[in-house]
């Protein structure tokens, strides 16, 4: 009897050993996250701010001569931008302490152009400690925007900047409790005040800064930071190459640690990339960084933000979404709203993981082990996953959702700790006995989410087609979110046709003439109609099935067009004129400056003029720099405006340029520079602003 006990026991020794080998935790491949990478990831989402003396000028970028007299928020309130931020669902706010015009919202000690000499408090104020107090009141974390490139700074291009520059940051990563990431912008150099040279300056941003040295103070500073950094080494974290809120929808964290970095790896990462270098994607509740009261009016609605969303934080991204401050020192109330009505929508979208703790079952399961399970992946830790045996790098995992389910979004994540692995995906739906191919993808990382039409089935089968190893995958969710009509868009032709769109399936348009909101009461929208004079339209699109409508589309229209020519017409020019920003007209010739003339057919007071560029940044003729001349005879010309068209290439936006009131028959818009540096002026619209 002793003897049997003893072989027992020997028997589940060796048994217990046995099955303990067989299921060794799977070993990481290819670059990891760090500590501080993987924290960051997990906040997913948090803000920026961008206030400056820029919020005070109208402007996207400062030259560096602003007045800094002109910074007097009467009522800053941080407290407001951080209760706003937290009631959203973010998790941070990144200030901009310094913009490139090179005014510091702290007082800091090492130059005069600062708070400190403002009218702001007496010059008593510091903007970032005020940030940071009111972050650590509502539980957010701080980080901290310091542009590289300063238009003020008389030493800016030579070695003794490099010091100030890193005394400022001293001071920031100093004095203002736990910093979560510092952001290092990627304009860098050229023409500015530079105390006062008014000159161009040029530098080697891989060279000038001594990233090296500076990320080693930076790390000494604020060891749990994340550098994000697009001018030079590479940092922590990397940006996507648009300023449009998207990423790729192949995207791989990594990234090789040297050597550049073209757009497409930007965007999409590097799929056997040597590093960890994760996408944040970056973009304004506004079309703009700073705040313009002109887009009160174009403040981004939930559905806009929604598909904002499924592609950053749905695309294994984190989403920095930017609130512009007002001159007053607060967030503007419709961008409280938009973002509010957001963060609801978010929570809405994913209240009920229809999966979660249903059964699944896999066609593998590392080593058999109730620890690599299938319901890991659906149990609700991040820190237990579904893994497969080595060796595999394709595998499938079905969920019995007990009963018909109608669902229209499916997330995953992988348990990025050991790595980025799935390289293509699959998603099926049992309906009637049936399986049917709802969705595919590529990549999934941190976490993953897809789309599609609402279907109903009993079962949900996630088919990995395709892994660099074996896949490990944390987390699975089912959802059934609601579904948010967009905005119609609102266009006019040069003759005046007014046409309402939208690309939803089936909804009808309501508009108003007068500015007041539009509701199924208002006109009906059936077919485009003729408006062409100065006026403002509102449109909602409205689905007679649900009841739901769309927010509210808006536009201005300035003069008709229809009586305007283009001096020394080409008849493909006319793409410059026909409300269409799809369309666009390229001038080239042997040298600049190129331009552009417009006689409007008749004599009107004008105050300023806008221009749209071309909406593909690779083309060249995306003017830079400008002048624009008016004339009432095409004869005698006065330059009634000058300047540049500040961050136009990574955010081509409407640029809009006021000036004081003219007669104006004929305008020239002269093209100095553009950002491809070639002889090409090239234009999706122009218009004019009349008083
Ligand atoms: C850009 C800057 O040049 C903009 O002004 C803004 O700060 C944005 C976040 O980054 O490239």
């Amino acid at each position: 009897m002793k003897r049997l006990l003893l072989i027992g026991i020997i028997v589940l020794l060796y048994f217990v050993k046995f099955s303990a080998a067989q299921t060794k935790a799977p070993v990481a491949f290819g670059p990891v996250p760090t500590e501080n990478q993987l924290r960051w990831q997990e906040m997913e989402y948090y803000a920026f701010v961008h206030f400056s003396l820029n919020t005070y000028t109208d402007q996207s970028w400062g030259f560096g001569n602003e007045d800094v007299k002109l910074f007097n928020p009467e009522k800053a309130d941080c407290r407001q931008w951080a209760r706003i931020c937290k009631e959203a669902g973010m998790k941070g706010i990144i200030i901009t302490a310094k913009h490139h015009c090179g005014f510091c919202i702290w007082p800091s000690e090492y130059t005069e152009y600062s708070v400190k000499n403002s009218p702001w408090k007496d010059g008593k104020g510091d903007m970032v400690r005020e940030m940071a107090e009111a972050c650590k009141e509502y539980g957010l974390k701080l980080g901290i925007y310091l542009s590289p490139w300063d238009r003020n700074h008389p030493d800016y291009g030579k070695p003794e900047y490099i010091t100030y520059f890193r005394n400022q940051l001293t001071e920031l990563l100093t004095n203002y409790g736990e910093i979560f990431e510092v952001w290092f912008d990627g304009a860098n150099g050229g023409d500015g005040y530079y105390g006062g040279a008014n000159e161009t300056r040029k530098i080697d941003r891989t060279t000038y800064y001594d990233w090296k040295n500076t990320y080693k103070l930076i790390r000494k500073l604020q060891p749990n930071i994340v550098i994000w950094n697009d001018g030079g080494d590479r940092g922590d974290l990397r940006w996507v190459g648009t300023e449009e809120g998207y990423v790729g929808e192949t995207n791989w964290s990594l990234l090789n640690d040297t050597g550049d970095v073209p757009w497409n790896m930007l965007h999409y990462g590097l799929e056997n990339g040597n590093a960890w270098v994760p996408a944040e994607v970056n973009t304004s509740i506004r079309p703009e960084w700073f705040y313009h009261p002109n887009e009160d009016n174009h403040v981004k609605t939930v559905p806009h933000l929604m598909e904002t969303y499924y592609h950053s934080i749905g695309h294994n991204g984190s989403l920095l979404l930017n609130f512009p401050i007002m001159p007053n020192g607060l967030i503007h109330p419709t961008d409280e709203k938009m973002a509010l009505e957001f963060g609801k929508a978010v929570k809405e979208s994913f209240a009920v993981n229809l999966a979660e703790k249903k059964k699944a079952e896999a066609s593998n399961v590392r080593g058999n082990a109730n620890e690599f399970g299938a319901d890991k992946a659906i149990d609700g830790n991040k820190e237990t996953y579904w893994a497969t045996d080595d060796g595999l790098t394709t595998a499938s995992l079905t969920i019995d959702l007990a009963k018909p389910t109608l669902f229209n979004r499916f997330l995953v994540q992988e348990y990025i700790r050991l790595g980025q692995r799935v390289k293509a995906f699959k998603l099926e739906a049992l309906v009637d006995g049936n399986w049917k191919e709802v969705a595919k993808a590529t990549t999934i990382g941190y976490k993953r989410i897809l789309r599609f039409p609402s279907v109903e089935a009993t079962k949900v089968r996630f088919t990995i087609t395709d892994s660099k190893s074996c896949p490990l995958i944390s987390n699975i969710g089912v959802y059934n979110a609601p579904v948010f009509l967009n905005a119609p868009a609102i266009a006019r032709s040069q003759s005046g046709e007014v046409t309402i769109t939208t690309n939803d399936i089936g909804p009808i348009f309501y508009y108003t003439l007068n500015g007041s909101v539009p509701t199924i009461k208002s006109n009906r929208y059936t077919a485009p109609f003729v408006a062409d004079e100065k006026m403002e339209i509102k449109a909602i699109a409205y689905d007679p099935a649900s009841g739901k409508s769309s927010p509210v589309g808006y536009e201005k229209f300035d003069i008709s067009k229809k009586d305007w020519k283009i001096v020394g017409n080409n008849e493909k020019a006319d793409a410059l004129l026909d409300g269409n920003p799809s369309s666009v007209w390229h001038q080239r010739d042997k040298k600049m400056p190129i331009d552009l003339v417009i006689d409007l057919g008749n004599n009107y007071n004008v105050i300023g003029f806008k221009y749209l560029p071309d909406q593909n940044k690779w083309s060249s003729g995306i003017i830079t720099n400008y002048q624009f001349y008016i004339s009432e005879d095409n004869i005698n010309w006065k330059l009634a405006d000058e300047g540049e068209f500040s961050n136009i290439k990574n955010n081509p936006v409407w640029q809009i340029k006021k000036f004081a009131p003219e007669k104006v028959r004929y305008f020239k818009l002269r093209a100095l520079k553009n950002t491809s540096g070639d002889q090409v002026a090239g234009y999706a619209e122009v218009d004019v602003i009349t008083k």
